[in-house]
């Protein structure tokens, strides 16, 4: 599982991580060429993988590059998702074509997920999953991302659904599409941003071990084969009040339908617009949860590493 065969190509130090049992931790590179701005793109993208290591995990950054499904990535290869121009925005459906057409990419949650999963990897950290777009009944903009949890056993480590999104339809997808879904130490369910939502928490647990013990729960005691979201909220001192961001929102989600975006551009452009509107407000707050989000996800993979053995 842990070799290296084309199209995929596991990092040295995250096949021997996996060889030996220990920790491993999958991170997404569409917030590096499509989620932020150069120069805290790359500058996160280093950071995040310190942090994975300072809680004894090994990061793996998953990317699609010149037709290779890479799962942990060399510094040159980050800085050249940062900085190159044409890197697609790929989700699953994209990486065959990639593959064909020998193309770099930047995977979403979805891609990154299946690649993860393809190289052994069960912890992922992100920012924010996608969801139920606004609007859906008539747009039918639902991420690929949802689907995936619904089939692949990764677990995502993510600040919640921002509010870009139906963040109530969103839960309601999830749980037709039976993704555990839970929070860590909150009862309430989390909107990036902010710690809460105004919705309650489908379910919580307290911390990295009771995290760990049900993720060894679906795969391992029940052999379900679904990834389980696991919604980490950003802690309280970077949190933006939910009236500061809403304006901005609501601005976004009318220009996007003044300029006729549709499909995989909808994201990316409504990232940016929030990230301008606020001046950069956001971006920090962004910024921390990521970093947050990641040593939580260390800290579970550690914890569900021991349950392995
Ligand atoms: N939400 C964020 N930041 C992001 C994304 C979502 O707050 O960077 C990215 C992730 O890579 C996610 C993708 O998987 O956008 C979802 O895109 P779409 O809505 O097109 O499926
Ligand atoms: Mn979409």
């Amino acid at each position: 599982m842990t070799t290296s065969t084309p199209p995929l190509s596991i990092h040295p130090e995250v096949a021997d991580a996996r060889a030996a049992g220990e920790a491993v931790v999958a991170l997404e590179s569409t917030i590096i060429s499509h989620g932020l701005p150069y120069p805290q793109n790359v500058e996160l993208a280093r950071e995040v993988e310190t942090i994975v290591r300072a809680n004894g995990a090994t990061p793996a950054t998953v990317a699609v590059l010149d037709g290779e499904c890479c799962v942990g990535l060399r510094p040159d290869q980050l800085e050249r998702l940062a900085t190159e121009a044409g890197v697609v925005k790929a989700t699953t459906r994209d990486l065959p074509w990639l593959i064909a057409t020998q193309r770099t990419g930047a995977t979403t949650v979805a891609s990154t997920m299946r690649l993860a999963h393809r190289a052994g990897v069960r912890v992922f950290a992100t920012g924010g999953i996608g969801g139920v777009h606004r609007g859906a009944g008539e747009s039918f903009d639902i991420s690929a991302d949802l689907t995936e949890l619904s089939v692949t056993p990764v677990a995502v480590v993510s600040a919640g659904v921002k509010s870009i999104l139906d963040i109530r339809l969103t839960l309601e997808r999830l749980e037709t599409l039976g993704v555990p879904t839970v929070v860590n130490g909150s009862d309430q369910f989390p909107s990036f941003y902010s710690r809460s939502s105004g919705l309650p928490a489908p379910r919580r647990l307290d911390g990295p071990q009771a995290l760990a013990g049900m993720l060894h729960a679906t795969w391992d005691e029940l052999g379900l084969s679904v990834g389980v979201s696991i919604a980490n909220p950003i802690p309280a001192e970077y949190e933006v009040p939910e009236a500061e961001i809403r304006g901005h929102i609501e601005a976004a989600l009318a220009d996007l339908d003044a300029q006729g975006i549709t499909g995989q551009d909808v994201t990316p452009f409504l990232l940016k617009r929030v990230v301008e509107g606020t001046a950069g407000r956001s971006l920090v707050a962004n910024l921390a949860l990521v970093r947050h989000n990641a040593a939580t996800a260390a800290q579970i993979a550690v914890e569900y590493a021991k349950l392995q053995s």
